[in-house]
């Protein structure tokens, strides 16, 4: 018998598994995986860190600090948080590489079930929003469209803005403060709902 004291395992969920540009940085696609995609600034990190209730995706105030293609290790799933659109703090040239990296990976990544597409609620869509729409349309992948900083709005002001994005895009969008935590269950369920379990 092994008498042996055993180090405590490690909580692997949460872990930074690759920080990647390149497919040959990317995880082996063994697991399922959910992007998390919108212009910079949107609150993506903040939509992550309060979905896994740790603070694991930067935070910032500093528009563009996610330039390279995060894969977080679920339960279950790779949670991977994509570079936002539109930086304005870096050079055209590097915007075109994890431009080009982004597209890359939506389009053949096999494991990639979908996404969150998170955007500001007081903004209208613009063509990159668009085009993600279309590219969960044409290629058969789940979306959820996600209108943050609902903090910022009255409730009047609130509903007007759900009733335009939904006008826009044709589809279902759920109003959060990630900010106050307003409307993120509903967020957490929909994430829940597609089989992908979150701490
Ligand atoms: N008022 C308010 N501020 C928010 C909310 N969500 C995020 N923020 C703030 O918006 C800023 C950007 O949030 P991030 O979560 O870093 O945004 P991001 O989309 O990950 O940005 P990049 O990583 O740069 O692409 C930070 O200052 C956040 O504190 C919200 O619901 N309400
Ligand atoms: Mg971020």
């Amino acid at each position: 018998m092994n008498n042996k004291k055993t180090a405590p395992l490690k909580p692997v969920v949460g872990a930074l598994v690759a920080s990647a540009l390149d497919p040959s940085e990317m995880p082996a696609g063994t697991l399922p995986e959910f992007c998390f995609m919108g212009r910079s600034n949107a609150g993506k990190s903040s939509l992550i860190n309060a979905l896994v209730r740790r603070k694991i995706a930067h935070s910032s105030a500093n528009p563009g600090k996610t330039v390279r293609i995060h894969f977080y290790r679920m339960l279950s799933w790779y949670l991977v948080d994509l570079p936002g659109f539109g930086y304005a703090k870096v050079s055209k040239q590097e915007r075109d590489r994890f431009g080009q990296a982004v597209e890359a990976y939506l389009t053949t990544r096999q494991a990639l079930l979908g996404g969150v597409l998170i955007q500001d609620c007081r903004r209208d869509p613009e063509p990159d929003e668009m085009m993600v729409v279309e590219w969960a349309q044409a290629s058969n992948r789940f979306l959820v469209v996600v209108a943050n900083k609902m903090d910022k709005l009255n409730r009047r002001e609130q509903a007007e803005r759900l009733a335009r994005l939904e006008e826009v895009y044709r589809r279902p969008v759920m109003m959060l403060s990630a900010k106050t935590g307003e409307g993120l269950d509903a967020v957490r369920a929909a994430v829940v709902g597609l089989g992908l379990a979150l701490p």
